[in-house]
Parts: structure tokens; sequence; C-alpha cells
């Protein structure tokens, strides 16, 4: 990797300290994020020493250790992966041509609202989740939730950083829009749809890690692809946080499968909601809406906007080399399409298709942690099967939007879906009861609140009941 610059103000291996403009303007932009931070991170803990994967040691690569930081004193840093020695554009009309370390004038607009909606996702996940410290399951999962948190802040540097380096005036403008959007803010909300929802509880967080932020991955799998090289190398190192993010997620729904199978092996009739756990068509609901609020971030199943993207070389595919064609001129994508009221097959060629090819590959991604939540419930003897829901139900983007069909995507008509969304989606009683079971958190070294089986280990090999967030 580049040397790594630790000791400078803004941690970095993009050799910020040989030029001076960029680097008064980013040390600029930094009080911004931090007074953000103070007023939209997560609530309570500023004081708080947490044991994170951070940059606060100068040894050599000594980024990434492990200890004891305070979140505003958190090392945000710009890193990109290393170059690819002579890397040639991947996908589109420039297939094979070198790829670009400035952006072309004519891709100027399109490449900035890409990075812009990147970015402004980073900062809005924050502020969606900065009340869930006030509820925590264990101090274990309180520190996963900063973890997240400060590394989705590092995302927004990231982009920050692409924008201030590369488009100049508009660029530095665009980036003080990022700490001032809120999510959910009725004047000024965040760009996407899943951004603006609130997640108030921790089966919410633990859906979103799984889904939203599985988005998350394959956005940047895609932007990793892309011709504009910068784009490409920071994308690939926002990749490497990622995994964790949906490990928090996957684990976090299994641990609460895990712990509501415990009882129901014992009584399968047991009254859960009694005991104050969390019943199995209650996770489903929460994993219907998560999943189908993350589609939506697929954008249009048909998408001109994609089209071009592809052929400019802006935004591939996920994994672009493991297609055949790169040129995707001659071919086609079949899709399910609403015609007259019914579903028809059509081939729509697959440049236009480009986000609905993303949305499959991240459907297929998806179902693997379903499938390991089935194995705990198959293990404890328990019929109940989760299953995502059909990519038809619950849309608010693309085709399906404002049509009505149920999880299995058959069509229902408004009368069939007021009778039944209550069993689809989580209800105002659901939100209410979950609430209520979170209302207090658990904040002793190695407890557990009731409604989650503990971890199979801790982090970095310290013990699951070790003081990950020092509250006394
Ligand atoms: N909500 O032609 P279309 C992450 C808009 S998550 C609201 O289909 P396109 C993370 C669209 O903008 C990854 N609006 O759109 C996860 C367009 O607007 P205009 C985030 C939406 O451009 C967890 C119009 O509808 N990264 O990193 O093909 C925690 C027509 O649509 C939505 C990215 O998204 C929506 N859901 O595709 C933290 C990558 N969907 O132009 C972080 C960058 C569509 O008519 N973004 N619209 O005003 C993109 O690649 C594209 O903007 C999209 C949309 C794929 C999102
Ligand atoms: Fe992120
Ligand atoms: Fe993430």
């Amino acid at each position: 990797m580049t040397a790594v610059e630790l000791n400078e103000k803004i941690p970095n291996n993009v050799a910020l300290s040989e030029d001076r403009r960029l680097q008064r303007a980013l040390e600029a932009w930094q009080p911004k994020f931090l007074d953000w931070w103070r007023e939209m991170g997560p609530m309570g803990f500023l004081e708080n020493e947490v044991y994170l994967r951070t940059a606060i040691s100068t040894e050599p690569g000594g980024w990434a250790n492990f200890d004891y930081v305070k979140m505003p004193d958190y090392r945000w840093g710009i890193f990109l992966a290393d170059a690819v020695p002579d890397r040639r554009i991947g996908f589109g009309d420039e297939l094979g041509q070198p790829v670009w370390q400035e952006v072309p004038g004519e891709h100027r607009g399109t490449l900035r609202r890409l990075i812009v909606t990147q970015g402004d996702t980073e900062p809005a996940s924050v502020e969606q989740q900065r009340k869930l410290g006030q509820s925590c399951p264990s101090l274990y999962d309180l520190r996963n939730l900063f973890q997240v948190n400060v590394e989705e802040g590092r995302h927004l540097w990231a982009m920050v950083y692409l924008l201030h380096t590369y488009f100049g005036r508009d660029g530095r403008e665009e980036a003080e829009t990022l700490v001032e959007r809120r999510s959910g803010d009725v004047d000024n909300p965040r760009i996407l749809g899943a951004f603006n929802a609130p997640i108030e509880d921790w089966l919410s967080f633990f859906m979103f890690t799984y889904f939203t932020d599985r988005d998350g991955k394959y956005q940047l799998l895609a932007l990793a692809e892309s011709a504009f090289d910068p784009l490409s190398r920071t994308t690939r190192f926002m990749l490497t946080e990622e995994a964790h993010h949906m490990f928090v997620g996957e684990t976090g729904v299994q641990r609460i499968v895990e712990r509501t199978a415990e009882v129901l092996r014992e009584d399968p009739d047991a009254d859960l909601r009694a005991q104050g756990l969390l019943d199995l068509p209650l996770i489903q609901r929460y994993l219907n809406f998560w999943y189908s609020i993350s589609l939506d971030l697929f954008g249009g199943e048909i998408s001109s906007n994609a089209a071009s993207y592809f052929a400019s070389g802006i935004k591939g595919r996920a994994h672009e080399d493991r297609y055949d064609d790169h040129v995707a001129l001659d071919a086609y994508h079949r899709l399910m399409i609403p015609e007259d009221g019914a579903l028809a097959e059509r081939d729509v060629p697959l440049r236009n298709a480009m986000n609905q090819v993303l949305r499959e590959s991240y459907a297929e991604d998806s179902a693997r942690g379903v499938a390991k939540w089935n194995r705990v419930l198959e293990a404890t003897g328990i019929d109940f099967r989760f299953t995502l829901p059909s990519s038809r139900f619950n849309r608010q983007q693309g085709l399906f939007a404002g049509l009505r069909f149920t999880p299995e995507g058959d069509a229902v008509d408004d009368a069939g879906w007021a009778a039944r969304c209550g069993e689809w989606l989580p209800t105002e009683s659901d939100y209410a009861y979950v609430q209520h079971l979170m209302q207090r958190p658990v904040m002793a070294p190695g407890a557990m609140a009731n409604w989650i089986a503990p971890p199979k280990s801790g982090i970095k090999g310290r013990p699951v009941d070790y003081e990950y967030v020092r509250v006394e």
C-alpha cells in the first residue's frame, strides 16, 4: 500500500501532505464533520471509551489496531486501495482503454451525482442509528454499533475526498450539503428512500445492516469497476469494511432466532411475547420491510441512467470479470413487467436492465443468510421458515411502485392489501412491542438482553464478557 501518513491531522495514504491546497480544504471541512458527529452521531456516548478498530496507532500498518478510543477522537482518514498497474476500462463503449485519473468533462455531472448519492447514505445511516445506544442488548452489541457508525463516518470522508480532489468548487459545496441533509427531515431529507426510514430498535438495526448495508456492498462493487480510477480505489477499500457491517446484521438476527428457537423447542406453544421474546412472524415482517425497501435502492428495473453509466464506463456490474460479454450491446435481459393489469415476460436491452442485474445478484446473496437462519429453526425441529418476499412486494421505486403484490408476488387489490398487510409488514403494535422490550440498555459486561442469545465469540480474541464499552 502507498505510504500511510498517520501523524497528520487527517490520516491518509494519498500523500495529502504533498498537496497543501487540498489538505487545507479538507482540514477546513473536518470541524464541520466533527460538529455533525457531535450533533447527529451516537447519542450520549461521546465521552465513553470504546474498544474499536482504530487508526490511533502510529506504527507502520498500525491503523487497523484495536484499542479503546473515545468516538470523537477516532482517526477518520482517507484510504484508497492500491492502484492496479496499467488498469484498463473493463466494460462499456471504451472497453480496454486506459482508466481515467481525472474526471472527463462530459461525465463530470454524472460522476458527481453518483458520488454525492453514495456519500449521502453514509452519514444518513449514522443519523438513523443514533438513539440505539440507549437500548443496547449488551456491551458487545453496543461496541459493534459504534464500530459500524465510525466506519460509515469514514465512508463519508472517502466520498468527500473525491469531491474535494476532483470536482473543484462544486465538489466542496456538495461536501457541505452532505453534513446538512438530515435523515427523515421533511424539508431537507437524505437522498434515497431507505435512508429516511427510522431505525429505532435493534431488530431494525440488524435487518438494516444485513439488507441495506448489503445494497452498499453491491453498489460499491459496481462502482469499484468504474473507469474513474480514484472512485474504484476508494470503493475497493470501503468494501473491506462492509463485510463487518453485514456480519453484525447476519449474526444479530441469527442470535435472536436462536434465543426464540431455544424457548420454542421446550414448548412449541410458548407465549413468546409474555416471555419477552421476539416471535418468528414478527421477525419475518421486519425482514419483509427491510428487504423490500433495500430492493428499491437499486433504482428502476429499466433505466436509461443505468444504460448510460454502463456505456460510458462509470458504473459496471458486480464482479464484471465474471461476465463474458462486457459490451452488452446485443444482449437482452428477461424481466417480468406489469402490463394491462397482468404480468408479462419481456426481453429488455441488457444495458437498460443493469439495475435489475445488480438487484438479482443482491437477491441471491441475501438468500444465503436467510438460509442460515432457517438452519437454526431446522436444527431445533421448528417448522417455520423465513423467506425473502417477491421482488414485486412493497416496492416504491421502479416498475412495481404503487402496485400491490403479496410477499409471494401475486397481485392483490387495495381491499386485499388492507386486510392482510398487517401479516406482511410490521404493524404499529409490533413496533410498540419491540420498543417496549428494548426499553432499557443492558450494560454490565457479559450480560445479555433476554431476547437475544450471546455471540459465539467476542471481538479480536477478547471474551464475550469483555468491557467493550467503558460505561462507568
Ligand atoms: N429512493 O433511473 P433510475 C450504502 C431516483 S447503500 C429515492 O432507476 P438510477 C450504505 C433516482 O435517483 C449504497 N430515489 O435511477 C448502506 C432517479 O432520480 P432522478 C448507496 C430513488 O440513477 C448502509 C430516479 O429515481 N450507493 O452505501 O439508475 C449504510 C430514476 O431512477 C431511489 C448508491 O446508491 C430510491 N431508492 O439508480 C450506509 C450508489 N431509486 O435522476 C451506507 C450510487 C432511484 O430522476 N447511486 N431513485 O432525479 C446510484 O448508482 C443510483 O443513483 C441509484 C439509482 C442506483 C441509487
Ligand atoms: Fe458505508
Ligand atoms: Fe456499511
